[in-house]
């Protein structure tokens, strides 16, 4: 395992089992370290703050992806592979869940050419961004550099973990980044235009501006069918304003009478995507 001193140099460690009270170290966790004879010991993890975990798509076991952030970027890309509202809106719903804020980054805005794409773009836009369900939004091109300074400017002073589906450049961003950086990045598939999990083990990368970006392996999706039908509501941002306001006090906004949050959806408060979302998801896991 790879770990940073407190100058910044990368190095590699080891670890004694035992000594984690059962605690498997991960990406982004802070430990005491130690050199013992020529190695390098991880002595003790200490206590972490802003996890992002997922379940296990059966529930029964929950994957630590990152330690010790404070945002989430999800990224996607706008095509190659094509983006998919279903993977955001699970991958924001996970971040809520976590408490975590997040930031939505679609990436290979170099591809943008035709109105399709320009319009796939602006629906991202409305849907996700300040006057939809309120996320940060930041189309960029790791191609050209498109968009990559506010990205960077957005994410100063943070920790911030990287998930998306394979292919979606994550990396790419890293290496655009630091392009000294050793880092893999995968082709795509051509019949599918998606990616062929390139990178398989997490790393933690030091960019200047005091910025730690955690690169993680592509995602297929992101479990949460863990959450309580009752609290899926929470982790819509944009539903907030209205909950609390339903004729019925234990109301889960589907076929309830006298639903605030449905008429404000109708309303044009709620985006009709993000509702619809909402309602496929609770119908999912009943
Ligand atoms: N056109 C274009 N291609 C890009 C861009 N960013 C990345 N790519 C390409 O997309 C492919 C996948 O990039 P990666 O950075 O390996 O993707 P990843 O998200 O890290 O994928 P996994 O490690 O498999 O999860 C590579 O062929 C990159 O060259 C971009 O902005 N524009
Ligand atoms: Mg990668
Ligand atoms: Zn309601």
């Amino acid at each position: 395992m790879l770990i940073i001193d407190e100058e910044g140099n990368e190095i590699s460690a080891i670890t004694a089992g035992r000594i984690y009270h059962g605690m498997k170290p991960v990406p982004g966790d802070h430990a005491y370290a130690a050199r013992v004879d020529d190695k390098v010991l991880v002595e003790e993890i200490l206590p972490r703050s802003g996890i992002l975990q997922r379940p296990s798509p059966l529930g029964r076991s929950t994957q630590i992806i990152a330690a010790n952030v404070n945002r989430v970027l999800v990224m996607v890309s706008l095509k190659n592979p094509r983006f998919t509202a279903g993977f955001v809106n699970r991958a924001l719903i996970s971040a809520e869940w976590n408490k975590l804020p997040a930031t939505i980054v679609v990436n290979k805005m170099d591809l943008c050419t035709g109105d399709a794409d320009r319009s796939l773009k602006e629906k991202i836009l409305t849907v996700y961004g300040q006057d939809g369900a309120g996320y940060p939004v930041f189309p960029v091109s790791c191609e050209n550099g498109y968009g990559t300074d506010l990205l960077l400017e957005h994410i100063k002073r943070s920790t911030v973990v990287m998930t998306g589906p394979s292919g979606s450049g994550k990396t790419s961003l890293a290496k655009y980044y630091n392009p000294s950086l050793d880092l893999r990045i995968g082709e795509l598939n051509p019949k599918t235009s998606k990616g062929k999990h390139t990178t398989v083990s997490a790393r933690l990368i030091l960019l200047d501006k005091e910025i730690t970006l955690i690169d993680t392996p592509g995602l297929r999706m992101f479990s949460i069918e863990n959450i309580p039908d009752n609290e899926l509501q929470f982790c819509f941002p944009e539903f907030l304003p209205f909950i609390g306001k339903c004729r019925f006090r234990d109301c889960i906004h589907m076929a309830e009478p006298g639903c605030a949050v449905k008429s404000a959806s109708e309303n044009g408060y709620i985006h009709m995507d993000r509702y619809n979302a909402y309602r496929k998801f609770i119908e999912e896991t009943e």
